[in-house]
This record gives C-alpha cells, sequence and structure tokens, in this order.
C-alpha cells in the first residue's frame, strides 16, 4: 500500500471525531493537508476515558501513606461509567517499567481488549499507551485490574493498587433507589506466612465429598510426612475501603427512610471478604452485576476475590454504624466504613451478626428448570504442597498452567452449551473466574439452582460446583481461581473455541 492511500485512510477515519473538527479549520487548506500527509499523521480518536498507570501515595489514613501502582494516581482507579452497546475509547498509558495487561473483568469483549496475555492480548508497553476501543456489555457492576503475574513479588499483580469499578448503564434503569454509593474492599502491605490455611466455614450448603477429602487430606499429610512445612499464604498489614481505614475515610451519610443501592467490590488479591450493617439488611438485587431471579434481604454479604453484589439498604435504624467485616481483626486494622445518619452523632457503633451462611442458591429461581448441556467438562482441582519453591502448586486435571506451554486444555464449539462439573480436592474456597462469559449457576453441593450468572463463583473445600456456560464469544478464554497465589502457581485454563 503507498503511503497517500494510507495517509488518505487514516483521514477518512478522523472525520467526524473531534480532531478532525480541528483539522477542518478553514486554515487548514489542501496544501496544507498534502504536507501533512506526507509527514503520516498518526491515527487517533480522542479518548472517552484516560488511566495511567503508575506509582502514587495512597493515604489510608491522615499521615499513614503506603505506596503502590495505581490508576490514575488514585485508589480505587475512577469510576468508568459506560453505558451498555456503545462504543468507548480508553487511552491506557503505562509509566512503569513492566508491561501491563489491563483486564476488563466480566465483560464479553475480545481477546484483543480482554487484558489477558494467556489468551494473547498485547501488552501496553513498559513507558508506552494502547487504544482500547470496545463495545461495553453486559450491563451491571464490572471492574478492570491489572491481570499481571506476581508470583513473589507482592507490589506486583493484584497486590498493587490497581483496581477500578465500572458501572455499564443498561437501556432501561429501574432506578428503585435514592442514590448508589461504590464500595471497593482491599488490603495494603502484604506478607508471605507459613501458618498453613485458616479455614473459613461459611457457605451453605456444607457438604463435604468424601471422595475428594480424602484424596486431599492423604496428599497433605503425605506431604507433611517428608517434613514439608504448608505452602506460604499470604496475609495483609492493612485493610480499607475505597482506599481508607474505618474511622479515616469520609462517612456515608444517610437520612433516615433512604433507600441506598451499594455496589460492592471485592478488589483483593487474595481474601475473602464479609460485610454487614447492625440493624440492616441488604436486599441483594445482583450478584457480579447481573440481576438475580429473586431479591432478598440479608443480614450478611460474602464476596470471594473479584465478586461484586449490588444491594439496597433502606435506611430505618437512625445512628452511627460500622459497615464492617466480621473478622474483628481485619475490621480493627481498617476494613469497614461508617454510616451516619443526618442529624446523629457519637462514636460508630458494631454489633456482631448472628451467625449467618452464604448461599448463592437463596437467590435462584425457586422450580426453575436447567437447560440440558450438550457436553460435560469433568475439572478436577488439586493442591501440590509447597511444590513450587515453598508455594502451593495448583493443578486442573493434573496439569499447572504454565506461560512456557500455554496449551488450551478444553475446546468448545460456538452455540454449544457446556457444563463444567468443578470437583475441589482442596481445604480452600476457590473464587473460580471465567474470562470473557458469564455462566449459570446449576449445582452447589448437591444443591440445584438456576437462573443467577456470574463470573466469579466460590467452590468450597472437598465442594463439587456445576455451572453452566453457553460458547458465544469466540477466542482464546482465560479459565483460572482468581485467588492471586493460586493464579500465579498453576490454577488456570485455556478454553479453544474449535
Ligand atoms: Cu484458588
Amino acid at each position: 500500500m503507498n503511503s497517500a492511500v494510507a495517509s488518505r485512510r487514516a483521514f477518512l477515519k478522523l472525520a467526524g471525531t473531534a480532531a478532525a473538527a480541528e483539522f477542518l479549520q478553514p486554515a487548514f487548506t489542501a496544501r496544507a493537508l498534502k504536507a501533512n500527509a506526507a509527514n503520516a499523521l498518526p491515527v487517533a480518536t480522542s479518548p472517552d476515558y484516560t488511566l495511567r498507570i503508575a506509582a502514587a501515595p495512597i493515604e489510608i489514613a491522615p499521615n499513614h501513606i503506603v505506596s503502590a501502582i495505581t490508576y490514575n494516581g488514585q485508589f480505587p482507579g475512577p469510576l468508568l461509567r459506560f453505558k451498555e452497546g456503545r462504543q468507548v475509547v480508553v487511552d491506557v498509558h503505562n509509566d512503569t517499567d513492566t508491561p501491563e495487561q489491563l483486564h476488563w473483568h466480566g465483560q464479553f469483549v475480545p481477546v484483543d481488549v480482554d487484558g489477558a496475555a494467556e489468551e494473547g492480548t498485547p501488552f501496553i508497553p513498559a513507558h508506552g499507551m494502547r487504544q482500547l476501543v470496545f463495545t461495553p456489555r453486559p450491563a451491571g457492576l464490572r471492574f478492570y485490574h491489572t491481570h499481571n503475574r506476581a508470583g513473589a513479588d507482592l507490589h506486583a499483580g493484584q497486590y498493587s493498587g490497581q483496581v477500578g469499578p465500572v458501572y455499564i448503564e443498561p437501556a432501561h434503569e429501574p432506578g428503585d433507589y435514592d442514590r448508589e454509593v461504590f464500595l471497593v474492599l482491599k488490603e495494603f502491605e502484604p506478607s508471605l506466612s507459613r501458618g498453613g490455611d485458616m479455614a473459613i466455614d461459611f457457605l451453605a450448603p456444607g457438604t463435604e465429598d468424601k471422595t475428594l477429602k480424602e484424596a486431599g487430606e492423604s496428599a497433605m499429610k503425605a506431604s507433611l510426612a517428608k517434613g514439608t512445612p504448608h505452602g506460604y499464604e499470604v496475609g495483609y498489614r492493612y485493610f480499607t475501603i475505597n482506599g481508607r481505614m474505618l474511622g479515616h475515610g469520609e462517612p456515608v451519610g444517610v437520612k433516615t427512610g433512604e433507600r441506598v443501592l451499594f455496589h460492592i467490590l471485592n478488589g483483593s488479591a487474595t481474601e475473602i471478604r464479609s460485610l454487614a450493617l447492625p440493624g440492616h439488611t441488604f436486599k441483594v438485587i445482583a450478584l457480579d452485576g447481573n440481576a438475580v431471579p429473586v431479591a432478598v434481604d440479608v443480614p450478611v454479604l460474602w464476596l470471594g476475590t473479584a465478586e461484586r453484589i449490588s444491594a439496597i439498604v433502606e435506611m430505618k435504624h437512625p445512628g452511627v454504624w460500622v459497615m464492617g467485616d466480621l473478622a474483628d481483626d481485619d475490621r480493627s486494622h481498617g476494613m469497614g466504613i461508617v454510616i451516619e445518619y443526618a442529624g446523629q452523632a457519637g462514636k460508630p457503633q458494631w454489633i456482631k451478626p448472628r451467625p449467618f451462611h452464604w448461599n448463592y442458591g437463596r437467590f435462584g429461581k425457586a422450580g426453575g428448570t436447567t437447560t440440558a448441556p450438550d457436553e460435560t467438562i469433568d475439572m478436577l482441582f488439586f493442591k501440590r504442597n509447597a511444590a513450587l519453591e515453598g508455594f502451593n502448586e495448583w493443578t486442573i486435571n493434573d496439569v499447572a498452567f504454565s506461560m512456557d506451554k500455554p496449551t488450551p486444555m478444553f475446546h468448545v464449539r460456538q452455540g454449544r452449551r457446556y457444563r463444567l462439573r468443578m470437583r475441589n480436592a482442596s481445604d480452600d474456597i476457590h473464587p473460580i473466574h471465567l474470562h470473557r462469559h458469564s455462566f449459570e449457576l446449576i449445582k452447589l453441593a448437591g444443591q440445584s439452582t438456576t437462573g443467577i450468572m456470574k463470573d466469579v463463583v466460590m467452590v468450597g473445600g472437598y465442594q463439587e460446583v456445576e455451572v453452566d456456560l453457553v460458547a458465544d464469544n469466540p477466542g482464546l478464554t482465560l479459565f483460572h481461581c482468581h485467588q492471586q497465589l493460586h493464579m500465579d502457581n498453576g490454577f488456570m485454563a485455556l478454553l479453544e473455541y474449535i
């Protein structure tokens, strides 16, 4: 192609944009155009949003500053509001020395935009940029975050401050609330420990699979008998909501009778979070941004890494309250936010809620029928204790994923419905994520459900979970555990369209 043709194309592409308007000033004569064409003007569209990846200080409490890689020098990254189905242009600049990936979590975007090197998305070069053009969908609460591997570098990957919310407005917003509040839950200053896992027992049903338990426990016993210590786990020093420790941020000011829609995102690299607000309940209207079949009031929310919950709280219990994590230690180190009614003052109150089990099935369609899948894909999750220089290695069907040899493990055909039967032979809870698609929850530890669409699901220790995926977005698709330690150490697989 000769350069004149290329330049003309470039110019035609510019026409109709803000940049083109500038070029079309009367002073911009045909001669000037010709001169510029010779200089090969870059094709550029003015972006709707610009994100800049760079290290920045984050003041998590007065005079208490941590340093992290952020978007636009702030934590969380700016809230990006898109309209479903309306194309957007986002410029992503990378001011760091490390090539980056920005993943559009929960959106049905092509591989080129998705932000996963495993699928083949190009990196945003160190000190370079990428202009992303895509059509946001589906509507609801999504987010963006880095998809870099961290390994033993606890400043990299999701341990950093690279997390920001996305809200995709639907064509018709029901708007059954007075206002929205976005909350991003995130820990800072991670460190490695060898304490073994802290089992958290909050999922319902709690039924464990005997076969899985025997397999997992005997492997662990054998490893420990050889003198191998438990693999590394990550702990944190500071806990924040919207980048501020409890008591050090702006309280959420509310009025009696208001209906506040909270959009909550667990931006943690590794942790499962809970949230309660004394004297109030949460009417859960969406999970991972997708409306649930049955909106139910619950006293406590639980979110695995990368999960989102949209819930309405009716403000009918005046006072000054702590909305916080159930874990006393995490809450006292910052995991909470103050909810303050107008005209109320005093020390924020926390009251421990009564024990409550988290069951996704509660929000499912009662008596709904499930569409039969075209095919079932079986997956077995396994932990090799401390097998990778002290880190646990994770396998799916006996294979630990490696970027050296990213061979697709599963194959799908467009238009077909696949049941993923996930069997967890470890005692850890895994927040399992599928890129560029969502899935329907079908069976949770033996309990059937329908109608709940998600992109992350917690698979309990020694439990079996089934989800259905409709293959409707061609291209390599990454399936992985969203726990950074797990995904970095083998817990990934690629689905390939054939
Ligand atoms: Cu995991």
